[in-house]
């Protein structure tokens, strides 16, 4: 493998909320060990990430717990940052992007390719909230899913069937600030030309990377392609980002997507500001190619476009950058039989874990790099974890290497004893001593670390069978000096072992060491058999890790459910009935031009499970105004009905539909929709007030 400069990122969390064993198995350990391994291969490796502080995330978390976004960075920023070092993910850098260095950064990379052309500015209408007086990002809108009639699909996607939406496709469209319909109004925006870049990615990426990244990775990147990109703004209307580095552009922030990648741009200036090195080494192509730095990026498989796409296709456009080598994106982690949901509190926090076992970061990090979603999602559970635990850390590396400890205080006093004439039984434990910490290496240079940590285990389970087959318990009466052999190579393995197992349980590996009285962390000696000379002193052997028992694993299970229970009840409403919205004043009601009309044509809309379109006599005029009452009435049934309109309502699509005012229904908790009447006959367009 080169020993070139390597750049290791790893997805920048948002800072809405604590870090969970999603996050965790997702992108910050895969790349913990990674850059651990390398180095201990002496390679020149810096490992950036940083909270993402900016986008409708951060805003959304703050409207819920009306603080400001300010107030929210601030909080989980720190907690998140404490709780990735109680948990020994060693970032060189963990920045953030509301520091000014990256406000500058990002700004520079937009008014770079500002100043190439390479925006289209397009004016076009978006959804507006008139009460919060701000523009709604998509994340902003909720309404019906067009496609499956979800009833709570965002504005850019339907969780529930996945649909790619635009917020005009909603039905029923809702402001997430204010509840109320939003109103479209005309804004400009900044557009990246993507569609332009398509021919150069499909070189780079579908030619350049097959057969070199993650099945994953690049499946979801080649249906990305197949589709043909789209422009996509690189601009929002939002009160909370980085500014828009042009005049009169208030209101506007780059877009999170354009700003969060440039943060490992902007951590790494810091770290090389507060430790005298040159960040340009680790960023831009050098003069001779072989200097280049190696880039990787480790994250979670929703982010893989903007890591394999977007951010490729702006560095490579704004010139002089290298390019990612590779994105080894992780799939996601469930939990306990369910998807992890953080509004269900049906999670795991990193932090609630550690405050209850802050010496067990290692048993965690085992467990979880032994069912890191590779390749496919996967699944934690805590009697998974138990087994993990007691199965393998204790039954096997913390045996084998408490046995061998153990029996040389007994017989040597703690004194490494000299090896004698070797046996084959010997050569072969030495054999599995040389090559095993090779076969870790290879795993982890392939992104592989599921197999890389069980290989490391392989060597302790190598050493307690050389201890079983050569029972130097028995031996020892007859033969002192065959026993001086054999616990010589089994304290050999033993130093492997406090080397290989570093990148995975780093913690273990250091008290390892100390009761080894050893200090080296170095790869190269990993296969070496003579780690520990014969008269070296050992330490006081402790035991490496306890037994979890069953009753604790169930703590953990019930806990999980009283919680998921507790936030259930929390969510049902105390009655059926829904809470009275803000109060509005006489001013605000008498805006409202309420009319009796008549229904002449009703009719379903094609592709729209719930919309009927109607013709109404307002008294006014004829208009049409569509409905989401095809579940509840048949159009035929409902021709010739007065209704109540609420006829000064701005206009809005619908399914490409325009829509002209809001017929009054009557919604009751178990979905009966009835029609607001006049209780006899009256002309059309008689006032409701
Ligand atoms: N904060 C999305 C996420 O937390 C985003 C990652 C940015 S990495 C540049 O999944
Ligand atoms: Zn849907």
């Amino acid at each position: 493998m080169t020993n070139k400069r390597i750049t290791v990122t790893a997805a920048l969390p948002y800072a809405n909320g604590p870090l969970h064993i999603g996050h965790i198995a997702g992108a910050y350990l895969p790349a913990d060990i990674f850059v651990r391994y390398q180095r201990q291969q002496k390679r020149d490796v810096i490992f950036m990430s940083g909270s993402d502080e900016h986008g409708a995330a951060i805003m959304l978390r703050a409207k819920k717990e009306e603080i400001s976004p300010r107030e929210i960075i601030d909080k989980y920023h720190e907690l998140n940052k404490e709780t990735f070092e109680r948990f020994g993910i060693s970032f060189d850098m963990y920045h953030r992007t509301s520091e000014p260095i990256h406000h500058q950064t990002s700004q520079g990379f937009f008014t770079t390719l500002y100043e190439k052309g390479e925006f289209t500015e397009l004016e076009s209408e978006q959804y507006y909230d008139e009460e919060f007086q701000q523009f709604l990002a998509d994340r902003y809108i909720t309404g019906t899913c067009p496609v499956c009639s979800h009833p709570n699909a965002y504005g850019d996607q339907c969780e529930n069937c996945g649909s790619s939406l635009s917020p005009t496709d909603l039905i029923n469209p809702k402001s997430t600030l204010s509840g109320k319909v939003p109103v479209l109004k005309p804004t400009k925006h900044w557009y990246l030309p993507l569609d332009k870049y398509q021919p150069w990615l499909e070189e780079w990426l579908l030619e350049g990377k097959k057969g070199k990244w993650k099945t994953n990775v690049y499946g979801q990147c080649s249906s990305w392609l197949k589709a043909g990109l789209q422009p996509r703004a690189m601009t929002r209307d939002l009160d909370w980002g980085v500014d828009v580095p042009l005049p009169s552009t208030e209101g506007k922030k780059l877009y999170v997507w354009l700003d969060a990648p440039i943060g490992y741009i902007s951590a790494t200036k810091q770290w090389a500001l507060d430790n005298g090195k040159d960040w340009e080494l680790y960023w831009k192509q050098q003069p001779d190619e072989a200097d280049n730095s190696r880039l990787i990026h480790f994250i979670g498989k929703d982010n893989i476009v903007f890591h394999c796409i977007i951010f490729p296709a702006i560095l490579h456009t704004h010139g002089d950058y290298i390019l990612p080598e590779n994105v080894p994106a992780n799939e996601f982690l469930n939990l306990e039989g369910r998807k992890l949901s953080t509004s269900r509190n049906w999670a795991v926090w990193l932090h609630e874990y550690l405050d209850e076992l802050p010496d067990k970061q290692d048993e965690l990090r085992y467990s979880l790099c032994s069912i890191m979603p590779e390749t496919k999602d996967s699944e934690f559970t805590w009697k998974d974890y138990q087994a993990k635990n007691n199965n393998e850390l204790v039954a096997i590396l913390g045996n084998f290497v408490n046995r061998t400890l153990v029996l040389t205080q007994k017989y040597f006093d703690g004194l490494v004893p000299s090896r004698h004439k070797l046996q084959p039984i010997d050569e072969e434990a030495l054999h599995q001593l040389q090559e095993i910490p090779n076969r870790v290496s290879t795993a982890i240079e392939n992104f592989n670390f599921r197999e890389a940590a069980a290989h490391m285990i392989d060597l302790a389970r190598a050493g307690n069978k050389y201890l079983a087959d050569t029972e130097p318990w028995k031996v020892i009466k007859a033969d002192k000096m065959r026993v001086e052999t054999i616990l010589n190579i089994s304290l050999q393995i033993t130093a492997s072992l406090s080397v290989i197992s570093y990148p995975f349980l780093p913690f273990t590996s250091k008290k390892l060491q100390t009761m080894l009285n050893f200090q080296s962390t170095d790869w190269s000696t990993a296969s070496a058999n003579d780690l520990l000379a014969a008269g070296h002193m050992l330490e006081k052997p402790e035991l490496l890790f306890q037994k979890i028992e069953d009753e604790w694993v169930e703590q953990q299970i019930n806990k999980l459910h009283q919680e998921d229970a507790a936030k259930e009840k929390k969510e049902e409403p105390t009655s059926d009935i829904a809470p009275m919205k803000e109060e509005i004043t006489y001013d605000d009601f008498v805006k409202l031009d309420m009319r009796v009309a008549t229904i002449l044509t009703a009719e379903k809309v094609k592709k729209s499970k719930k919309l009927l379109k109607m013709t109404l006599d307002t008294g006014l005029d004829q208009r049409t105004v569509l409905s989401g009452i095809a579940q509840h009435y048949e159009p035929e049934a409902i021709i010739g009905k007065q209704v109540c309109v609420l006829v000064n309502l701005a206009p809005r699509k619908m399914m490409g539909i325009e829509s002209q005012g809001m017929i009054l229904m009557a919604e009751d908790p178990d979905g009966t929709l009835l029609f607001m009447q006049p209780e006899g006959k009256i002309s059309d367009g008689s006032g409701i007030s």
